[in-house]
């Protein structure tokens, strides 16, 4: 096991919560430097520049296009950019800038010398930089919009090189754009912009769940806008967070429980708030696809049920809501995994029981890399969440094929010490529960810990043979201190783990070890320290 001396100075905590901060508020996209490069690269173009200098420009943009990391990422983990494939110093260096600044002086100054709409000229079929630089020189041209009206008043057919064919297709071509408006992102873009801002708002203190629904949930190859939901009671402050994040440009809408922004790109998000009961049925509604909701609701009319996004509903009566699987199972249905929501016979296969059957599939995957794999071995695990009755949200078929499972507690924090108590000693009683995660569900300085009575749950954990995990991210540090020394004096073992949702989330490990060292854990007590045998021991009951 690594072991961490000494402790972090004043500083570095510092410099390490603004890293934070930058990260989850004012994040770089790399499609935010393909645009930026993009546009000096036009720019250039229009001005006559030297050829050269421009296809540098353009290089760069395919190089950046062609990552599958975050170059905001890269930069941070101290990466040369020059290394990358047709970066030289000096744009490497200018990309540096964009993702510390989040934008480029050089462009701005381009930008004021020649006017920003130019580049917007370019994407007009038929004009490429030349004849840009024409309308601009000769009509004084500088958006789409004035090409259009030149071009409707016959004033473009007298440039040089110009002609009634060539307006006559500016004239088609302008009408077309301006109709078309925003674009469909695909999904790496979609993600870098989704991620960052859904951890921004659930860093909102209240806000128990905050999940991207739309076609973003089911993995559409393009993503026309996110929909994202929040959990969480409607006075909170969520909507005036969400307005407020660094990325938003400009605010469509703004209500309660409803509102969209666009973000600096152009991108569209809603956001709706809804309350815990209605979360499954929101979250169902919101995912989509329309089609599939359509049949869904079909299928409740002929159960005489009403399904929207408050719930499924018997008269006035809310019967389901609070899960997507309570929603799906009052239809007499099994979850359907969110990618295979598209109305494309899913539900008559879910009727039957001939979903295609992804947990097992992704089974078959881990023992097939495990054959090609020396001294390295990948075991299969799931996290569960601990329903309100104390089951596990998995059939005990799946559960019994996996090495290892993690339960938590993930909603309805608010239930009273004896039955959030009895709710996990009994869900420690299935005889899959592995590891119990977060074992207090606290958020440090955003959200309490649920009261729970954390020595019956470590006896229970210890007659069972449960392990208790140490959440080693800084935001929860879940056993915290005091509770690693309970665990030890009470003969439980305990994991750590970094809630890792992104690889440099790893680093956070060693928090985790600092709690444990502040609470007297040894080697002995942590079964990171295992060797795959020992370990696989451990982890039967
Ligand atoms: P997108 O944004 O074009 O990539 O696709 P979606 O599926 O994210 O669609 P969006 O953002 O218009 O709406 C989000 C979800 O809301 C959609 O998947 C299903 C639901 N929804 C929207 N409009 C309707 C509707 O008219 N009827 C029903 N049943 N559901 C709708
Ligand atoms: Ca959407
Ligand atoms: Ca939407």
């Amino acid at each position: 096991m690594v072991s961490v001396i000494g402790s972090l100075d004043f500083g570095f905590v510092c410099d390490l919560e603004l890293g934070i901060w930058n990260l989850l508020n004012m994040r770089v996209h790399n499609s935010d430097i393909e645009a930026i490069l993009g546009a000096v690269a036009d720019l250039l173009e229009i001005k006559g520049d030297n050829p050269f200098r421009v296809r540098a420009y353009r290089n760069a943009v395919r190089t950046i296009q062609g990552l599958s990391q975050s170059v905001a990422d890269l930069v941070r983990q101290g990466q040369d950019l020059s290394e990358l494939p047709g970066l030289g110093k000096d744009l490497a260096g200018k990309i540096r800038e964009i993702v510390e600044t989040g934008t480029l002086p050089l462009l701005a100054e381009m930008q004021s010398e020649m006017s920003a709409g130019l580049t917007d000229l370019l994407k007009v079929p038929g004009l490429g930089p030349k004849r840009v630089a024409a309308l601009h020189r000769e009509l004084g041209i500088t958006t789409v919009a004035e090409l259009a009206r030149a071009a409707e008043e016959g004033r473009v057919h007298d440039i040089e090189g110009f002609g009634k064919k060539t307006e006559q297709r500016i004239l088609e071509e302008t009408a077309k754009l301006q109709q078309r408006g925003a674009q469909r992102l695909g999904l790496v873009v979609a993600e870098q912009i989704a991620e960052p801002l859904a951890a921004y708002l659930r860093q909102v203190p209240g806000v128990q769940e905050v999940v991207v629904a739309g076609s973003y949930r089911r993995q559409k190859e393009t993503v026309g806008d996110l929909d994202i939901l929040a959990v969480c009671r409607k006075d909170n402050p969520i909507m005036e967070r969400f307005i407020g994040y660094e990325d938003v440009r400009q605010v469509v809408s703004q209500g309660e429980t409803r509102s969209t922004v666009l973000l600096r790109s152009g991108f569209q998000v809603d956001l709706r708030v809804v309350p815990e009961v209605s979360y499954g049925a929101a979250l169902m509604y919101f995912t989509g696809s329309k089609e599939h909701n359509i049949a869904i609701r079909k299928i409740g009319q002929a159960k005489k049920l009403k399904i929207n996004e408050y719930g499924a509903f018997r008269g006035e009566k809310r019967v389901a809501g609070r899960t997507e699987e309570e929603v799906y199972a009052k239809l007499g249905l099994p979850f359907i995994e969110p990618e295979l929501r598209e109305d494309r016979g899913e539900i008559e296969a879910a009727r039957k029981g001939r979903l295609p059957r992804q947990v097992q599939e992704q089974g078959r995957e881990i023992d097939h890399t495990n054959k090609g794999l020396k001294g390295f071995t990948v075991l299969k695990a799931t996290e569960l969440d601990i329903l309100e009755d104390g089951s596990l949200d998995l059939p005990d078929e799946v559960l019994r094929e996996l090495d290892l499972t993690v339960c938590s507690v993930h909603y309805k924090f608010n239930l009273s010490l004896k039955q959030q108590t009895d709710r996990i000693l009994k869900a420690m009683e299935n005889p899959h529960f592995r590891i119990l995660a977060h074992p207090t569900g606290r958020l440090i300085g955003a959200r309490e810990p649920y009261p729970v009575d954390m020595e019956e749950i470590m006896k229970a954990a210890q007659r069972n043979g449960c392990i208790l995990e140490v959440n080693a991210h800084p935001e929860r540090l879940d056993l915290n201190d005091i509770h690693c020394k309970m665990a030890k004096d009470l003969g439980v073992k305990v994991v750590l783990s970094t809630d890792a949702h992104r690889l440099n989330d790893f680093d956070y490990m060693r928090f985790g070890i600092g709690q444990a060292r502040r609470g007297w854990l040894e080697p002995d007590d942590v079964i990171n320290t295992r060797n795959l045998k020992d370990l696989r021991k451990l982890l039967k009951r």
